[in-house]
């Protein structure tokens, strides 16, 4: 057991990546010391529910409950709602687990009731015991719409239902211009409470660009005196997990974790403060740091609790964080 460190951090998430370096931080900060705002352009009405999948798998991943195996849902789920709705000729490509689906029901339930997303998440986390604060990016719908070489998909079709296939041109976010970012992060950032903003190994174009796109947010970021981390979720030309490495050649960049800082850089100027690369591209950083940007090298590849909670702590050591 090492000491905790003490003050606010910010965490910006999408699904997976994000909720392992969360965990992480959770475990090297003192209890409610982690804000996790997270994206929710993947969520979708499916079979009249209400899916959340990154707010679920960052609670699902605090309250120990993930599946790790398959990266979402829960551990030692069943499937037998799913069976029996194939055999009624239902739509089963988006795979709901018959404990998942409880989480699903009370959602949509709560929601259809009048209460927005963040009470519902808040709720939810209590319920499922987690300690830390999990934001949905904003209660107002917003759709990621990928743009591809088979047409506009949504976010959720194309990526399990064509598996990341189609050659993507673009991304979208439906509503984004008339969503409003979540108001106890934004609250935050005005009273200026953190002591460090850490923008998850994350993908940059449909996770983080989704929560960073919402009016007012990242400017909010880039003035509130709290650095600002970047972890790379480009590891060696390849994504950690996910599409974001295939997305990239695709939009004719090279996969790189310099092409991801050079991406923020010029879309969000001035945001980012230090950005975390793995040991293995150690040869970038003088073309990153070149940037403008404090460059910060470690092993950036989470496997173990170890490996998470070594990431937190180097990352809550930069930048005078
Ligand atoms: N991902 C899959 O690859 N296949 C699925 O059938 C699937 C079902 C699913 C159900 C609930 C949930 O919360 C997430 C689920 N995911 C599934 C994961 C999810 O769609 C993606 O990983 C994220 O949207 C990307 O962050």
């Amino acid at each position: 057991m090492t000491a905790a460190v003490a003050g606010t951090v910010l965490a910006l998430s999408g699904g997976v990546g994000g909720a392992k370096l969360a965990l992480g931080l959770e475990d090297v900060l003192p209890p409610g010391q982690l804000q996790v705002l997270v994206n929710t352009g993947d969520d979708f009405e499916h079979l009249g529910l209400r899916i959340s999948p990154d707010i679920d798998t960052l609670l699902y991943t605090l309250s120990g409950r993930a599946n790790q195996e398959l990266g979402w849902g829960l551990a030692g789920e069943t499937w037998q709602a799913m069976q029996a709705l194939e055999e009624l000729g239902g739509e089963t490509w988006f795979r709901l687990g018959d404990r998942d689906l409880a989480t699903h029901l009370w959602r949509s339930q709560q929601l259809a009731s009048g209460r927005g997303l963040a009470a519902v998440t808040a709720d939810l986390a209590r319920r499922l015991g987690v300690r830390s604060l999990v934001y949905p990016m904003s209660d107002d719908p917003v759709a990621t719409t990928v743009h591809s070489d088979r047409g506009a998909l949504p976010f959720q079709h194309y990526f399990v239902r064509y598996q990341c296939e189609p050659v993507v041109t673009g991304f979208t976010f439906e509503g984004i211009d008339a969503a409003t970012p979540n108001s106890e992060v934004m609250c935050q950032l005005r009273k200026e409470c953190y002591r460090a903003v850490v923008i998850c190994p994350s993908n940059p174009f449909v996770s983080v660009d989704p929560i960073l796109q919402l009016a007012g947010l990242w400017p909010a970021l880039r003035d509130q005196p709290a650095p600002v981390i970047v972890v790379s979720p480009i590891v060696a030309g390849q994504a950690i997990k996910g599409p974001a490495a295939k997305m990239m050649s695709e939009l004719g960049q090279d996969a790189s974790a310099l092409e991801v800082a050079r991406y923020y850089c010029a879309r969000y100027p001035g945001l980012v403060d230090c950005f975390v690369i793995d040991t293995s591209d150690a040869k970038l950083a003088g073309e990153i740091g070149e940037l403008g940007l404090e460059v910060a090298i470690t092993s950036t590849i989470m496997k173990s609790r170890a490996d998470k909670q070594a990431l937190a702590r180097f990352c809550l050591a930069l930048g005078g964080a």
